[in-house]
Protein backbone atom coordinates (compact mmCIF):
# COMPACT_ATOMS: atom_id res chain seq x y z
CA UNK A 1 0.00 0.00 0.00
CA UNK A 2 3.07 2.49 1.37
CA UNK A 3 4.71 1.24 -2.48
CA UNK A 4 1.96 2.25 -4.48
CA UNK A 5 1.05 5.65 -2.89
CA UNK A 6 4.84 6.59 -2.91
CA UNK A 7 4.98 5.03 -6.83
CA UNK A 8 1.47 7.06 -7.64
CA UNK A 9 3.33 10.57 -6.31
CA UNK A 10 6.56 10.07 -8.17
CA UNK A 11 4.53 9.80 -11.24
CA UNK A 12 2.56 13.15 -10.40
CA UNK A 13 6.35 14.56 -9.99
CA UNK A 14 7.33 13.31 -13.69
CA UNK A 15 4.53 14.66 -14.86
CA UNK A 16 4.98 18.41 -13.42
CA UNK A 17 8.92 18.24 -13.91
CA UNK A 18 8.89 16.80 -17.64
CA UNK A 19 8.44 19.37 -20.50
CA UNK A 20 5.60 17.95 -22.30
CA UNK A 21 7.53 16.64 -25.27
CA UNK A 22 8.77 14.29 -23.29
CA UNK A 23 5.34 13.23 -21.57
CA UNK A 24 4.53 11.17 -24.56
CA UNK A 25 5.52 9.77 -27.92
CA UNK A 26 3.71 11.35 -30.38
CA UNK A 27 1.82 8.24 -31.64
CA UNK A 28 -1.04 8.32 -33.64
CA UNK A 29 -3.27 5.45 -35.22
CA UNK A 30 -3.23 4.82 -37.92
CA UNK A 31 0.47 5.61 -37.85
CA UNK A 32 -0.25 7.79 -41.26
CA UNK A 33 2.15 11.09 -40.13
CA UNK A 34 5.37 8.47 -40.87
CA UNK A 35 4.44 6.86 -43.51
CA UNK A 36 3.76 10.28 -45.21
CA UNK A 37 6.70 11.66 -44.27
CA UNK A 38 8.55 8.39 -45.87
CA UNK A 39 6.83 8.49 -49.16
CA UNK A 40 9.38 11.23 -50.04
CA UNK A 41 12.46 10.39 -48.67
CA UNK A 42 13.82 14.15 -48.49
CA UNK A 43 11.20 14.70 -45.92
CA UNK A 44 11.61 12.07 -44.21
CA UNK A 45 11.70 13.51 -40.77
CA UNK A 46 8.73 14.78 -38.65
CA UNK A 47 9.10 16.62 -35.10
CA UNK A 48 11.38 18.90 -36.09
CA UNK A 49 14.48 15.69 -36.69
CA UNK A 50 15.74 16.09 -40.03
CA UNK A 51 17.81 12.48 -39.35
CA UNK A 52 21.75 12.42 -39.05
CA UNK A 53 21.89 10.32 -42.05
CA UNK A 54 19.17 11.42 -44.11
CA UNK A 55 21.88 11.68 -47.55
CA UNK A 56 22.65 8.31 -47.54
CA UNK A 57 18.83 7.14 -48.14
CA UNK A 58 18.50 9.82 -51.31
CA UNK A 59 18.36 7.08 -54.05
CA UNK A 60 16.00 5.30 -51.48
CA UNK A 61 12.04 5.35 -51.90
CA UNK A 62 10.49 3.29 -49.60
CA UNK A 63 8.08 0.52 -50.89
CA UNK A 64 5.80 1.51 -47.50
CA UNK A 65 4.97 5.06 -48.56
CA UNK A 66 1.40 6.17 -48.26
CA UNK A 67 1.51 7.86 -51.58
CA UNK A 68 3.12 4.72 -53.26
CA UNK A 69 0.91 2.59 -55.35
CA UNK A 70 2.20 -0.37 -53.23
CA UNK A 71 0.34 1.50 -50.28
CA UNK A 72 -2.10 -0.96 -50.23
CA UNK A 73 -0.71 -3.87 -52.17
CA UNK A 74 2.44 -5.05 -50.57
CA UNK A 75 2.20 -6.53 -47.22
CA UNK A 76 3.85 -9.89 -46.46
CA UNK A 77 1.19 -11.17 -44.53
CA UNK A 78 -1.98 -9.94 -46.72
CA UNK A 79 -4.09 -11.41 -48.71
CA UNK A 80 -4.15 -14.71 -49.71
CA UNK A 81 -1.13 -17.32 -49.23
CA UNK A 82 1.05 -17.52 -52.87
CA UNK A 83 4.89 -18.82 -52.92
CA UNK A 84 6.49 -15.42 -51.84
CA UNK A 85 3.77 -13.29 -52.07
CA UNK A 86 3.46 -13.53 -56.11
CA UNK A 87 0.48 -12.40 -58.25
CA UNK A 88 -1.43 -15.72 -58.55
CA UNK A 89 -2.56 -16.53 -62.44
CA UNK A 90 -5.45 -18.93 -63.09
CA UNK A 91 -3.15 -20.95 -65.41
CA UNK A 92 -5.22 -23.55 -65.95
CA UNK A 93 -8.49 -21.60 -67.12
CA UNK A 94 -9.95 -23.04 -69.89
CA UNK A 95 -9.64 -19.22 -71.54
CA UNK A 96 -6.64 -18.47 -73.52
CA UNK A 97 -5.48 -15.13 -72.68
CA UNK A 98 -5.52 -15.56 -68.56
CA UNK A 99 -2.10 -13.26 -68.18
CA UNK A 100 1.26 -14.13 -69.15
CA UNK A 101 4.24 -15.32 -66.97
CA UNK A 102 7.76 -16.86 -67.78
CA UNK A 103 8.14 -18.83 -64.23
CA UNK A 104 5.38 -20.47 -62.86
CA UNK A 105 4.94 -22.21 -59.25
CA UNK A 106 2.49 -25.05 -59.37
CA UNK A 107 1.68 -26.84 -56.30
CA UNK A 108 1.17 -30.51 -56.72
CA UNK A 109 -1.04 -31.71 -53.65
CA UNK A 110 -0.48 -35.80 -53.71
CA UNK A 111 0.68 -38.54 -51.21
CA UNK A 112 -0.38 -41.43 -52.27
CA UNK A 113 2.78 -42.94 -54.15
CA UNK A 114 4.60 -43.10 -50.65
CA UNK A 115 5.99 -46.04 -48.98
CA UNK A 116 6.67 -43.84 -45.74
CA UNK A 117 4.73 -41.34 -43.87
CA UNK A 118 1.57 -39.71 -45.45
CA UNK A 119 1.14 -36.01 -45.64
CA UNK A 120 3.03 -34.58 -48.76
CA UNK A 121 -0.54 -33.44 -50.39
CA UNK A 122 -0.31 -30.47 -47.55
CA UNK A 123 3.14 -29.64 -49.10
CA UNK A 124 2.29 -26.83 -51.09
CA UNK A 125 0.14 -25.10 -48.74
CA UNK A 126 3.15 -25.74 -46.26
CA UNK A 127 5.58 -24.23 -48.52
CA UNK A 128 4.10 -21.32 -49.58
CA UNK A 129 3.41 -20.61 -45.98
CA UNK A 130 7.10 -20.87 -44.90
CA UNK A 131 7.80 -18.50 -47.86
CA UNK A 132 5.39 -15.56 -46.36
CA UNK A 133 8.82 -13.65 -45.40
CA UNK A 134 10.06 -13.63 -48.95
CA UNK A 135 9.16 -10.62 -51.10
CA UNK A 136 9.82 -9.16 -54.25
CA UNK A 137 10.27 -5.72 -52.97
CA UNK A 138 12.63 -6.65 -50.58
CA UNK A 139 14.28 -10.11 -51.73
CA UNK A 140 17.61 -8.62 -52.27
CA UNK A 141 20.51 -11.12 -52.08
CA UNK A 142 23.40 -10.84 -49.58
CA UNK A 143 25.43 -12.90 -51.54
CA UNK A 144 25.23 -11.16 -54.80
CA UNK A 145 23.69 -8.03 -54.78
CA UNK A 146 20.78 -9.29 -56.90
CA UNK A 147 17.26 -9.28 -56.51
CA UNK A 148 15.65 -12.29 -58.85
CA UNK A 149 12.31 -10.97 -58.69
CA UNK A 150 13.10 -7.71 -60.25
CA UNK A 151 14.42 -9.25 -63.40
CA UNK A 152 13.19 -9.67 -67.06
CA UNK A 153 10.84 -12.74 -65.66
CA UNK A 154 7.62 -12.58 -64.85
CA UNK A 155 6.89 -14.86 -62.34
CA UNK A 156 3.90 -16.05 -60.71
CA UNK A 157 2.12 -18.75 -58.47
CA UNK A 158 -0.52 -20.63 -60.61
CA UNK A 159 -1.74 -22.32 -57.34
CA UNK A 160 -2.48 -26.18 -57.35
CA UNK A 161 -3.24 -29.06 -59.97
CA UNK A 162 -6.64 -30.42 -59.13
CA UNK A 163 -5.52 -34.34 -58.62
CA UNK A 164 -7.65 -37.02 -57.07
CA UNK A 165 -6.64 -39.02 -54.00
CA UNK A 166 -8.21 -42.27 -54.46
CA UNK A 167 -6.27 -43.35 -57.82
CA UNK A 168 -2.62 -42.18 -58.69
CA UNK A 169 -2.47 -43.52 -62.19
CA UNK A 170 -5.36 -40.65 -62.66
CA UNK A 171 -3.75 -38.32 -60.65
CA UNK A 172 -0.60 -38.25 -62.10
CA UNK A 173 -2.45 -37.88 -65.30
CA UNK A 174 -4.14 -34.94 -64.32
CA UNK A 175 -1.07 -33.40 -63.28
CA UNK A 176 0.84 -34.36 -66.45
CA UNK A 177 -2.26 -32.13 -68.56
CA UNK A 178 -2.00 -29.50 -65.65
CA UNK A 179 1.95 -29.57 -66.80
CA UNK A 180 0.93 -28.91 -70.51
CA UNK A 181 -1.27 -26.48 -69.87
CA UNK A 182 1.32 -24.46 -67.81
CA UNK A 183 4.15 -24.63 -70.10
CA UNK A 184 1.79 -24.70 -73.46
CA UNK A 185 0.95 -20.91 -72.86
CA UNK A 186 2.79 -17.69 -74.67
CA UNK A 187 5.44 -16.64 -72.45
CA UNK A 188 5.39 -13.31 -71.21
CA UNK A 189 8.67 -11.61 -72.46
CA UNK A 190 9.36 -13.96 -75.27
CA UNK A 191 12.19 -12.35 -76.66
CA UNK A 192 13.75 -13.60 -73.50
CA UNK A 193 12.49 -17.10 -73.60
CA UNK A 194 9.48 -18.60 -74.97
CA UNK A 195 8.03 -21.35 -73.33
CA UNK A 196 6.96 -20.56 -69.60
CA UNK A 197 9.20 -22.95 -67.03
CA UNK A 198 7.40 -24.58 -64.11
CA UNK A 199 8.84 -24.99 -60.60
CA UNK A 200 6.04 -27.82 -58.73
CA UNK A 201 5.58 -27.60 -55.04
CA UNK A 202 4.89 -31.46 -53.99
CA UNK A 203 3.71 -33.52 -53.43
CA UNK A 204 5.44 -36.95 -52.94
CA UNK A 205 8.02 -37.66 -55.35
CA UNK A 206 5.82 -39.44 -57.95
CA UNK A 207 5.11 -36.04 -59.53
CA UNK A 208 8.11 -35.38 -60.52
CA UNK A 209 7.11 -38.19 -63.08
CA UNK A 210 4.70 -36.07 -64.52
CA UNK A 211 6.59 -33.11 -64.96
CA UNK A 212 9.52 -35.23 -66.80
CA UNK A 213 5.92 -36.50 -69.01
CA UNK A 214 5.53 -32.59 -69.90
CA UNK A 215 9.11 -31.26 -69.98
CA UNK A 216 9.56 -33.72 -72.82
CA UNK A 217 7.45 -32.05 -74.96
CA UNK A 218 9.79 -29.09 -75.36
CA UNK A 219 13.28 -30.02 -74.34
CA UNK A 220 13.75 -33.19 -75.13
CA UNK A 221 15.13 -35.96 -72.86
CA UNK A 222 16.63 -34.19 -69.81
CA UNK A 223 19.36 -34.58 -67.38
CA UNK A 224 17.69 -34.91 -63.95
CA UNK A 225 19.75 -33.61 -61.06
CA UNK A 226 18.53 -35.68 -58.06
CA UNK A 227 18.64 -33.97 -54.58
CA UNK A 228 17.61 -36.75 -52.33
CA UNK A 229 18.80 -39.53 -49.69
CA UNK A 230 17.48 -41.78 -51.91
CA UNK A 231 18.07 -43.10 -55.23
CA UNK A 232 14.59 -43.48 -56.67
CA UNK A 233 15.36 -45.69 -59.58
CA UNK A 234 14.04 -48.43 -57.66
CA UNK A 235 12.98 -51.65 -60.19
CA UNK A 236 9.29 -51.39 -59.56
CA UNK A 237 9.82 -55.34 -59.41
CA UNK A 238 12.39 -54.39 -56.25
CA UNK A 239 10.36 -51.58 -54.99
CA UNK A 240 6.27 -52.49 -54.11
CA UNK A 241 7.75 -55.80 -54.54
CA UNK A 242 5.55 -56.95 -57.61
CA UNK A 243 2.73 -56.73 -56.07
CA UNK A 244 0.95 -55.16 -58.90
CA UNK A 245 1.33 -53.02 -61.92
CA UNK A 246 -0.37 -50.23 -60.09
CA UNK A 247 1.97 -50.72 -57.08
CA UNK A 248 4.96 -50.42 -58.95
CA UNK A 249 4.37 -46.21 -59.57
CA UNK A 250 5.49 -44.99 -56.37
CA UNK A 251 7.34 -42.17 -55.19
CA UNK A 252 10.88 -44.53 -54.82
CA UNK A 253 10.25 -45.87 -58.48
CA UNK A 254 9.50 -43.19 -60.74
CA UNK A 255 13.16 -42.10 -61.78
CA UNK A 256 13.37 -46.10 -63.10
CA UNK A 257 10.01 -45.40 -64.70
CA UNK A 258 10.83 -41.91 -67.03
CA UNK A 259 14.44 -43.36 -67.73
CA UNK A 260 12.18 -46.54 -69.31
CA UNK A 261 10.12 -43.53 -70.95
CA UNK A 262 12.97 -42.33 -72.73
CA UNK A 263 12.37 -38.79 -70.76
CA UNK A 264 15.82 -38.52 -69.01
CA UNK A 265 19.70 -38.52 -70.32
CA UNK A 266 22.10 -40.90 -68.78
CA UNK A 267 24.21 -37.70 -67.79
CA UNK A 268 22.07 -37.25 -64.64
CA UNK A 269 23.21 -37.49 -61.31
CA UNK A 270 22.00 -37.86 -57.41
CA UNK A 271 23.62 -35.84 -54.67
CA UNK A 272 23.62 -36.34 -51.25
CA UNK A 273 22.13 -40.19 -51.12
CA UNK A 274 22.81 -42.01 -47.90
CA UNK A 275 20.02 -44.58 -47.94
CA UNK A 276 20.42 -48.61 -47.88
CA UNK A 277 19.65 -50.01 -51.22
CA UNK A 278 17.67 -53.18 -51.11
CA UNK A 279 19.97 -55.69 -52.32
CA UNK A 280 23.87 -55.92 -52.53
CA UNK A 281 24.25 -54.87 -56.32
CA UNK A 282 21.49 -55.03 -57.99
CA UNK A 283 19.74 -51.76 -57.28
CA UNK A 284 23.27 -49.48 -58.02
CA UNK A 285 23.76 -51.69 -61.21
CA UNK A 286 19.88 -50.39 -62.36
CA UNK A 287 20.53 -46.77 -61.21
CA UNK A 288 23.53 -46.89 -63.56
CA UNK A 289 21.83 -48.33 -66.56
CA UNK A 290 19.21 -45.52 -65.66
CA UNK A 291 21.61 -42.74 -66.67
CA UNK A 292 22.55 -41.96 -63.05
CA UNK A 293 25.95 -41.55 -61.27
CA UNK A 294 26.02 -41.12 -57.04
CA UNK A 295 27.49 -38.35 -54.86
CA UNK A 296 27.16 -39.23 -51.58
CA UNK A 297 26.32 -36.73 -48.76
CA UNK A 298 29.51 -37.85 -46.92
CA UNK A 299 31.23 -36.83 -49.97
CA UNK A 300 30.52 -33.34 -49.22
CA UNK A 301 33.02 -34.19 -46.32
CA UNK A 302 35.65 -34.68 -48.81
CA UNK A 303 35.31 -32.29 -51.63
CA UNK A 304 33.35 -30.11 -50.11
CA UNK A 305 30.57 -27.77 -51.70
CA UNK A 306 32.54 -26.53 -54.32
CA UNK A 307 34.00 -30.08 -55.29
CA UNK A 308 29.74 -31.32 -55.42
CA UNK A 309 29.06 -28.34 -57.47
CA UNK A 310 31.82 -29.11 -60.01
CA UNK A 311 30.88 -32.85 -60.02
CA UNK A 312 27.23 -31.90 -60.94
CA UNK A 313 28.32 -29.09 -63.50
CA UNK A 314 30.99 -31.15 -65.26
CA UNK A 315 28.11 -34.26 -65.01
CA UNK A 316 25.46 -32.54 -67.28
CA UNK A 317 27.56 -30.29 -68.77
CA UNK A 318 25.92 -28.46 -71.79
CA UNK A 319 22.10 -30.22 -71.47
CA UNK A 320 18.98 -29.01 -70.24
CA UNK A 321 18.63 -29.53 -66.75
CA UNK A 322 15.89 -30.63 -63.99
CA UNK A 323 16.49 -30.49 -60.91
CA UNK A 324 14.44 -32.31 -58.19
CA UNK A 325 14.68 -31.25 -54.78
CA UNK A 326 13.80 -34.18 -52.35
CA UNK A 327 13.72 -32.43 -48.75
CA UNK A 328 14.71 -35.24 -47.41
CA UNK A 329 18.20 -34.22 -49.15
CA UNK A 330 18.78 -32.21 -45.80
CA UNK A 331 19.36 -34.02 -42.37
CA UNK A 332 16.42 -34.30 -40.31
CA UNK A 333 17.38 -31.90 -37.64
CA UNK A 334 16.76 -29.49 -41.09
CA UNK A 335 14.29 -31.03 -42.57
CA UNK A 336 12.28 -33.47 -40.08
CA UNK A 337 9.11 -33.17 -42.25
CA UNK A 338 9.20 -35.42 -44.72
CA UNK A 339 8.19 -39.16 -45.73
CA UNK A 340 11.07 -41.08 -45.12
CA UNK A 341 13.95 -39.10 -43.45
CA UNK A 342 17.53 -40.66 -43.50
CA UNK A 343 20.28 -39.29 -40.88
CA UNK A 344 23.80 -37.83 -41.63
CA UNK A 345 21.98 -35.12 -44.23
CA UNK A 346 23.24 -32.14 -45.49
CA UNK A 347 22.70 -28.93 -43.93
CA UNK A 348 20.48 -26.36 -45.13
CA UNK A 349 22.71 -23.93 -45.94
CA UNK A 350 25.11 -26.26 -47.32
CA UNK A 351 22.36 -27.38 -49.69
CA UNK A 352 21.66 -23.65 -50.66
CA UNK A 353 25.15 -23.14 -51.68
CA UNK A 354 25.15 -26.34 -53.99
CA UNK A 355 22.02 -24.96 -55.25
CA UNK A 356 23.38 -21.28 -55.70
CA UNK A 357 26.51 -22.65 -57.13
CA UNK A 358 24.94 -24.16 -60.53
CA UNK A 359 24.32 -20.69 -61.65
CA UNK A 360 24.84 -21.10 -65.66
CA UNK A 361 23.15 -24.33 -66.31
CA UNK A 362 20.01 -24.82 -68.78
CA UNK A 363 17.65 -25.29 -65.78
CA UNK A 364 14.56 -26.41 -68.27
CA UNK A 365 11.94 -27.26 -64.91
CA UNK A 366 12.41 -28.11 -61.09
CA UNK A 367 10.55 -29.07 -57.71
CA UNK A 368 11.09 -29.51 -54.01
CA UNK A 369 9.28 -32.35 -52.90
CA UNK A 370 8.17 -34.56 -49.65
CA UNK A 371 7.40 -31.70 -48.03
CA UNK A 372 4.67 -33.03 -45.19
CA UNK A 373 4.44 -30.04 -42.40
CA UNK A 374 2.05 -32.05 -39.85
CA UNK A 375 5.72 -33.82 -38.70
CA UNK A 376 7.35 -29.78 -38.45
CA UNK A 377 8.53 -28.43 -35.38
CA UNK A 378 6.86 -25.57 -34.09
CA UNK A 379 9.67 -23.26 -35.38
CA UNK A 380 8.70 -24.58 -39.09
CA UNK A 381 12.12 -25.92 -39.67
CA UNK A 382 11.22 -27.59 -42.94
CA UNK A 383 8.83 -25.64 -44.77
CA UNK A 384 11.25 -22.78 -44.51
CA UNK A 385 13.82 -24.51 -45.60
CA UNK A 386 11.76 -25.76 -48.66
CA UNK A 387 10.75 -22.06 -49.45
CA UNK A 388 14.23 -21.13 -49.46
CA UNK A 389 15.47 -23.88 -51.48
CA UNK A 390 12.27 -23.22 -54.10
CA UNK A 391 13.52 -19.31 -54.11
CA UNK A 392 17.04 -21.03 -55.35
CA UNK A 393 15.80 -22.74 -57.98
CA UNK A 394 13.56 -19.47 -59.41
CA UNK A 395 16.81 -17.57 -59.15
CA UNK A 396 18.28 -20.38 -61.52
CA UNK A 397 15.77 -20.35 -64.02
CA UNK A 398 15.81 -16.45 -63.58
CA UNK A 399 19.35 -16.22 -64.07
CA UNK A 400 19.66 -18.39 -67.30
CA UNK A 401 17.09 -18.10 -69.65
CA UNK A 402 16.84 -20.34 -72.06
CA UNK A 403 14.88 -21.45 -75.08
CA UNK A 404 13.78 -24.87 -76.25
CA UNK A 405 14.61 -26.52 -79.96
CA UNK A 406 11.48 -28.58 -80.26
CA UNK A 407 7.32 -27.44 -80.55
CA UNK A 408 5.33 -30.09 -79.19
MN1 LIG B 1 12.70 -38.95 -53.23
Amino acid sequence: MLFSVQASLSSLALLFLCPPSLRARNIVFPPVAPLQANSNPHQAHHNGDPGQNQDQYQDYQSPLGANSDQFLEFDKFAGLSTFSNLPWVHCLSPEDDVGKYDIAFLGAPFDTATTGRPGARFGPAGIRWGSRRIAAPAAWSPYTHDNTFLSWARIVDCGDAPLTVLDNTVALRQLGKAHKIVAGRTANTSEVATVPRIITLGGDHATTLAALRSTIDYWGPVSVIHFDSHIDTWDPKVLGGGVSHYAGVNHGTFLHIAHEEGLILNSSAHAGIRAPGMNKKYDWKNDKRCGFEIITARDIDKIGVTGIVEKLKARVGDTHVYISVDIDVLDPAFAPATGTSEVGGWTTRELLSILDGLEGLKVIGADVVEVAPVYDTAGETTVLAAAEVAHSLMSLMVETPVKPHLSP
